[in-house]
């Protein structure tokens, strides 16, 4: 069922063959450069068309009412409400442990540096609503934002016609548990827009949605392109690929959980990755034999049938676990789940990845949902240089600087030497002028 490469014996260049989803932003940023143009010039009304356009409905007012987030709420189901609360909790906890305190340095006496983390004012945060909904990826964007204490949270999500032109339902009761207010029907590059550049919300121009500083949250590739187009105007935390798991694993890998693992991915996207590395041929074959009995028996079949015999899927064969961890390595999967003996060992050998799952009762839906972990992750390889969605996300480190004269006088001479070797002699003149016994051109009081 899955595409197989054979990198036994060695390989040249692993990186042509191992197999990566093909996404071509950059036509999608052409192709929405206008819609943001117009959110820019018109605001609601472009948003208002854009919605008519893509999601079949004319609203009138894009902000949702507070009767309707507290109603969605509610009326949620008390096992999903359960289920919720847990999410919650648990991103909460290890979210809590991730907050950086400030730290002063004595670089020299009487000169310090202190780095102040700040939290980000206001931030935007894309909840997407097509093929499926999302309340969990209100959790894993609100708490580390709320974490790390930004002030002003607001979240759009495509408006769903079987509820009445609102997002979906269980997406604002988890906006209602996290204590989110401000929530938008907007979804696509015109929510980014919205989002980037502020705009009216409703026909009689009574609401206005604020310009954010900085938006995050995974979406389809016209969101993606938006994101493109619109970063440098704010902040965006990165741009989310289709989803990938990596699994690298030997003989003692249970093939119906490999295989129930790959599936659970590719039930995301038909563009979705999923890619098992092993020495072992036997494993290889039992999930192929897996794949091909547990794939019938799923919801989303056609979804999940396309995503693992895409180009971007497949398994992988090496000649040992070694191997194998130099592939998944450069392959630096958004979700990396080891299932092999020594599990643990092996993961903390990893270099790159977005998020590592070990052993046989840590598979990639647990940290989707309930592991405490957050599932906004580096796709496309770009856990080779970048890391999940944190608190830190949230953050700037601001340096604040403070020299006594004693500690400026003593330094002077480097700053001096170095605006000299750069060619920028005002600079070490604008040391020099504060004292006054290295300027005799200075006027006396
Ligand atoms: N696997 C997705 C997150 C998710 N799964 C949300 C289910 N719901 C990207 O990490
Ligand atoms: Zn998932």
């Amino acid at each position: 069922m899955l595409n197989r490469i054979d990198l036994r014996g060695g390989w040249r260049d692993p990186r042509a063959l191992l197999p990566r989803a093909q996404l071509d932003v950059s036509v999608a940023v052409e192709k929405m450069r206008p819609l943001v143009e117009a959110v820019r010039e018109h605001g609601f009304t472009a948003i208002r068309d854009a919605t008519h356009r893509f999601d079949g409905l004319l609203l009138d007012q894009l902000r949702v009412p507070a009767e309707a987030i507290a109603e969605a709420e509610s009326t949620l189901e008390p096992d999903v409400r359960a289920a919720l609360l847990e999410t919650i909790n648990r991103a909460r906890r290890v979210h809590a442990d991730q907050r950086r305190a400030d730290v002063t340095t004595e670089v020299v006496p009487g000169g310090i540096v202190t780095e102040r983390w700040v939290p980000v004012d206001r931030v935007g945060l894309y909840v997407p609503g097509g093929l499926a909904m999302y309340p969990s990826t209100v959790v894993m964007n609100v708490v580390p934002a709320q974490t790390a204490g930004v002030r002003s949270l607001v979240v759009v999500s495509p408006p769903q016609p079987e509820n009445n032109g609102l997002p979906d339902a269980r997406v604002l009761a988890a906006c209602a548990l996290l204590g989110v207010e401000e929530v938008y029907a907007v979804g696509g590059a015109h929510a980014v827009a919205m989002l980037a550049y502020g705009a009216a919300t409703d026909a009689d121009g009574t609401g206005h949605c604020d310009p954010v500083d900085m938006i995050t949250g995974p979406g389809n590739i016209w969101v993606t392109a938006a994101k493109r187009l619109l970063r440098g105007v704010v902040g965006i935390d990165a741009e989310a690929g289709p989803t990938e798991i990596a699994v690298l694993a030997d003989d003692t890998a249970d093939p119906v959980h490999v295989a129930a693992d790959l599936i659970s991915q590719a039930e995301h996207d038909p563009l979705a990755a999923s890619v098992l590395v092993t020495p072992s041929v036997e494993l290889a074959d039992a999930v192929d034999r897996e794949l091909a009995r547990q794939v019938p028996q799923t919801k989303h079949t056609h979804r999940i049938n396309t995503a693992l015999t895409g180009p971007q899927s497949g398994v992988v064969l090496v000649d040992d676990l070694a191997a194998g961890l130099r592939v998944v390595d450069l392959y630096a999967a958004e979700h990396l789940e080891i299932q092999t003996r020594d599990a643990r060992e092996w993961a903390m050998r990893v270099r790159n990845a977005g998020a590592i799952f070990v052993g046989p009762y840590a598979p990639v839906s647990l940290g989707d949902y309930c592991a405490g972990s957050n599932h906004v992750l580096p796709t496309g390889g770009c856990a080779r240089h970048s890391s999940g969605l944190s608190v830190q996300s949230f953050l700037r480190g601001i340096h604040i600087v403070e020299y006594t004269e004693a500690a400026l006088r003593d330094t002077a001479r480097h700053v001096v030497t170095l605006a000299g070797v750069e060619d920028l002699p005002a600079h070490g003149q604008a040391v020099q002028v504060r004292f006054a016994d290295a300027d005799p051109s200075r006027p006396s009081a």
